[in-house]
């Protein structure tokens, strides 16, 4: 079975198109599984039948926790770009978050702040390693923006919890940006 393969197709249908694999999502991000496996082995994309233990495997040996079951649904916990908003649990957030990205966006950033662009959040990383293999993906050398957290929280920009070493937030300003 080729877990990674269907790891992104999970994250696609969770995050950014749940109607193509005919998929009521609650305010939480949560499906049925029964519901997505269902599609998924309707797709005729897969070699065997995709069981839920298949799920529970991709979470074992994933690099990143993106998904999460619980019970009889699972969720992506970040990443989403759909139009109805996934509701995220606010939290206070580390003094220091970290955000990779290209060099190229630099003059926009500063000019703007962090936008979520095409999903529901900004994304942020709670260390400089994870924050470069996120900017990795969009630039050879990225930057690595450090963002007082706490300072931007104290001022009114909300920020949820994605996982471990994920932080969302809500537009970021400038301001509250080290470059
Ligand atoms: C940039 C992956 C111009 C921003 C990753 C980023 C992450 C601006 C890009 C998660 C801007 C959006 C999310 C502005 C922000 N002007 N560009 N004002 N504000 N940007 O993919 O944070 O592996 O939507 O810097 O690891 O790169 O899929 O966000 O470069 O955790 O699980 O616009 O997705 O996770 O790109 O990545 P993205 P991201 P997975």
């Amino acid at each position: 079975m080729d877990y990674i393969r269907l790891s992104k197709e999970i994250s696609y249908a969770l995050r950014h198109a749940p109607w193509e694999y005919e998929l009521e999502m609650d305010e939480d991000g949560f499906v049925p599984i029964s519901g997505l496996l269902a599609a998924l082995n309707e797709s005729g994309r897969y070699k065997r039948e995709i069981v839920k233990a298949d799920l529970e495997r991709i979470m074992e040996i994933s690099d990143k926790r993106r998904h999460e079951i619980v019970g009889e649904r699972i969720r992506a916990l970040y990443g989403h770009s759909i139009p109805i908003h996934i509701r995220k649990t606010e939290s206070v957030p580390p003094e220091t978050l970290y955000h990779g990205t290209a060099k190229r966006f630099l003059p926009a950033i500063r000019e703007k702040g962090l936008l979520p662009m095409n999903r529901q959040y900004v994304h942020l990383s709670c260390d400089c390693e994870t924050a470069l293999q996120v900017g990795k993906r969009r630039d050879f050398a990225p930057v690595i923006l450090t963002i007082n957290a706490v300072q931007a929280f104290e001022n009114g920009v909300k920020f949820y919890i994605g996982n471990e070493k994920v932080w969302l937030c809500d537009n970021l300003p400038p301001v509250f940006i080290r470059f």
